[in-house]
């Protein structure tokens, strides 16, 4: 028998204690715009600091006008995106065209900033077919509606890109929430193991619905989640651009180098409702913390470190800001004159081959619909 039995007593509280330690918040920006972290700073020209900006400000405008639409009756599903800017759209900035993108329902910025038309965007929310008939070149998958289902997918999209040779990423987000799932395990366990060259985005926005995070899990952060499939984990703040551009940028080139999937958690809040369906978020988040994340706003620490180096102005925003409204009006428009969506649509897109039992069904619909 060892003699040493008592030596290695198992410590559990130091145990969970030190995993936590070792996920401390990356940040780069402050929320004053100062820049605390300079070494970590991303090798970004003043042009694309500039475009970052631009499309913050643009997917906060697409956000309220589609927020506005939803209430008109014209748009249909809608999940808010306004405080998620940098989160989502900082981490797009840091791909190459030929990535794939794999969305949650909250995602639609990234889809459309990677290239999906933002009238299909509009008829992806009303259900309608060409919404999901997704552009060739473009290579982004349609929002994930069950939740984590995304991460599984993405694990098999980046193990066919390296099977391919391609030196491209499979990207995909979830939630605070979405990290419950099993297939969120799944998917990072899976890509861990195949050395996918697969990111995973946890968006933590503190809330799944109405469920706060402390309810969520146990674990004291979500990156730390990637330990269990030997993955690394970052923990990042969401609401700073600039730290979420350069983690998502390590991710990839690990992964195109062969290093295989990393796991980050992105710090965020979302202003608004979970979604337009009818959920009121003074039911459950106090008006405290709601302005404790204001203060934390992405596009005002943004445009204070902008416009410290000059790079920004209230003129370049009203610019940026009259350029959405106009390119929303547009995508509504082309939206509108989509052909009204018939029975026999949604069953020829939903199937390459008309299962038999299906056939009668078919066309007697077809019947109906050419009277
Ligand atoms: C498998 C599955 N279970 C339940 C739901 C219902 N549902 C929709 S959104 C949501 C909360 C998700 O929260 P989170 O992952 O934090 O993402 P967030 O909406 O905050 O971006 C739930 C439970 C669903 N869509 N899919
Ligand atoms: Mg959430």
């Amino acid at each position: 028998m060892a003699s040493n039995t008592k030596n290695v007593q198992f410590d559990a509280a130091a145990q969970v204690e030190k995993i936590a330690e070792q996920f401390q918040m990356f940040q780069i920006l402050n929320e004053e715009g100062q820049v605390v972290n300079e070494t970590a700073m991303p090798d970004l020209t003043d042009d694309q600091l500039q475009e970052l900006m631009r499309r913050m400000v643009y997917t906060r405008i697409l956000d309220q006008r589609s927020i506005s639409l939803n209430r008109q009756g014209r748009l249909g599903f809608y999940a808010p995106t306004a405080g998620q800017e940098a989160s989502q759209l900082a981490s797009q900035f840091a791909l190459e065209k030929e990535d794939f993108v794999l969305p949650g329902y909250r995602d639609v910025p990234q889809i459309v900033w990677h290239g999906l038309p933002l009238y299909q965007a509009f008829l992806w929310s009303r259900g309608h077919f060409e919404g999901g008939q997704i552009p060739e070149g473009v290579n982004v998958y349609v929002p994930q509606i069950i939740i984590g289902a995304q991460y599984v997918q993405a694990a098999g999209v980046a193990l066919g890109l390296k099977k391919r040779g391609q030196k491209a990423v499979a990207i995909t987000y979830t939630g605070d929430g979405g990290t419950s799932q099993g297939d969120f395990y799944e998917g990072i366990n899976f890509a861990g193991a195949y050395k996918a060259p697969a990111i995973f985005i946890v968006q933590n926005n503190q809330f799944a619905i109405s469920t706060p995070r402390e309810k969520q899990t146990a674990a004291e952060t979500l990156a730390q989640k990637a330990v269990a499939a030997g993955i690394p984990g970052i923990l990042v703040d969401g609401m700073d651009p600039l730290a979420v551009y350069a983690a998502v940028s390590q991710a990839r080139e690990r992964a195109v180098n062969g290093e295989g999937p990393t796991l980050i958690e992105t710090l965020t809040y979302r202003y608004g409702p979970h979604t337009m369906a009818g959920d009121d978020p003074t039911r459950y988040r106090t008006s405290d913390l709601d302005n404790e994340w204001e203060k934390k706003d992405p596009l005002v620490r943004f445009r204070k470190f902008l416009e410290a180096k000059g790079l920004w102005s209230e003129e370049k925003e009203n610019e940026v800001i009259e350029q959405a409204k106009e390119d929303i009006k547009e995508a509504i428009k082309k939206a509108d004159a989509a052909p009204k969506q018939k029975v026999t649509d949604l069953m020829s897109n939903m199937f390459e081959e008309m299962p038999h039992n299906l056939k009668e069904q078919y066309e007697i619909y077809q019947a109906k619909e050419s009277k």
